[in-house]
């Protein structure tokens, strides 16, 4: 805290992964002369810079982009970028710490880091997006390469940001390479890219559902978000016979008693809308009824997906589920469960699954992306879903490993921090001191 003033997003994502690591380092000489935990706990560094750009009317706009390199001790750092007002040095800087511990259970050579900007995309023309990402490229190109560090998308930055920030690139660094991924499948993308977050989140329910001898088809499943995460998980889920009832926006939760078709979901993931005008449009549908600032959490549902943002689910929500039976979380989005939630999923021993374990196949299938731009190939779509897949299962079975049984309650958080905690903490005292 100390170190870190007014960080608080920073701090949570510090001492949620020192918890569970106490332990191995306490048991470890080497860990503690290393202080591996310290040195782990300091990005390699923050990169900071102005984004100016000019408006439709002319007018100059001034914004502020990140990008926080937290460990290229496995690999190139790697990570999104975030466009959204409420984007800070915390928030990226915890996101870029949760990176590296995320992209080391993948098995990937791959780094952790975050970038950003504190600019809101909502109400802006096309042309306006494509000024800010060229402009934001301008600064960031110089640090960024297929081999030093490999953004991607995050919050309000997908397909098209990335059409735009890889033109930016590409121009700047007069060369073709695989600096980005999540690009068009038309130049250096690759398939299920987009699917991948979602799609893996539900191969890692279907490994819990194993685990505790339950079928996919007999669950009902709350949703938060109504993006790209959130969306893909209902489809996946609603394709292996789930029951999704909810998906929602910051201003509201829309329920589908009976559940969204696969139709539903395909109509979201068309709609050119904002989040909150294309599930208001569907609540006119008979079954349906839009919750106007309501979270989806006092639904009742066996399973719980947040898949919106940081710290959307509540002490209160997790009370919500715990009374309505809800047997699992599992994080969609990154650190979207407060400490205070995540103690009542623990004293009531309700399955945890953080976001480093569960939302790692979107970071995944970009490693597959850099390898596909590495050998100028490209696979095609049922393999690299079958590769997302026993990536999915492999990070699973690391949880089940360091993850304490006890009474047959897996610790989630605690087999994926130490498990990831390890391959990074090996790398540090292997490569010496710096
Ligand atoms: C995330 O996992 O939160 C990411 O930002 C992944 C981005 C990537 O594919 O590098």
């Amino acid at each position: 805290n100390k170190r870190n003033p007014n960080q608080a997003e920073f701090v949570q994502a510090v001492s949620d992964l020192a918890k569970d690591v106490l332990h191995p380092i306490q048991d470890s000489a080497d860990y503690q002369q290393e202080k591996v935990l310290h040195r782990l706990t300091e990005p390699d560094r923050i990169i900071s810079f102005r984004v100016c750009w000019e408006d439709d009317n002319g007018e100059i706009q001034i914004n502020r982009g990140w990008r926080v390199q937290h460990s290229n001790l496995i690999g190139p750092y790697k990570g999104g970028i975030r466009f959204h007002p409420t984007v800070n040095e915390s928030i990226l800087k915890f996101l870029a710490f949760e990176q590296t511990f995320k992209n080391a259970l993948t098995g990937f050579s791959i780094g952790g880091g975050k970038g950003g900007a504190d600019f809101d995309p909502k109400g802006r023309s096309d042309r306006e997006i494509m000024r800010f990402c060229q402009a934001f490229m301008n600064e960031l190109y110089r640090h960024i390469g297929e081999n030093t560090d490999v953004p991607a998308g995050d919050i309000n930055v997908g397909n098209r940001e990335i059409g735009y920030l890889f033109g930016q690139y590409r121009r700047l660094a007069n060369h073709f390479t695989g600096a980005l991924t999540g690009k068009d499948i038309e130049f250096g993308g690759s398939h299920v890219r987009t699917e991948a977050t979602g799609y893996g989140l539900i191969y890692f329910v279907e490994q819990v559902l194993k685990q505790c001898d339950k079928k996919i088809t007999e669950q009902t499943i709350c949703i938060s978000g109504c993006g790209n995460v959130a969306l893909h998980a209902a489809q996946k889920a609603i394709e292996l016979g789930a029951k999704v009832v909810s998906l929602a926006s910051s201003k509201g939760t829309l329920q589908s008693k009976q559940g969204f078709s696969a139709k539903n979901i395909g109509d979201l993931l068309a709609s050119e809308k904002d989040s909150t005008s294309k599930l208001k449009e569907l609540a006119r549908q008979k079954d349906k009824t839009w919750l106007a600032k309501k979270t989806p959490w006092h639904i009742p549902c066996d399973i719980a997906l947040p898949c919106a943002t940081q710290n959307e689910l509540t002490k209160s929500d997790a009370i919500n589920l715990k009374d309505n039976h809800c047997f699992l979380i599992a994080e969609g989005a990154n650190m979207p469960c407060t400490n205070k939630a995540i103690a009542v999923f623990e004293e009531y021993k309700i399955l945890h699954v953080p976001g480093k374990a569960s939302n790692a196949g979107g970071v995944a299938l970009s490693g597959l992306e850099m390898e596909q731009n590495a050998s100028f190939s490209s696979i095609p779509f049922a393999e690299l879903d079958n590769k997302l897949k026993s990536i999915m299962q492999e990070i699973h079975a690391q949880c089940v490993e360091y993850g304490q049984k006890n009474n047959g309650y897996i610790h989630y958080r605690q087999g994926a921090n130490q498990a990831a905690f390890q391959r990074v903490a090996s790398a540090l005292i292997a490569q010496g001191i710096g």
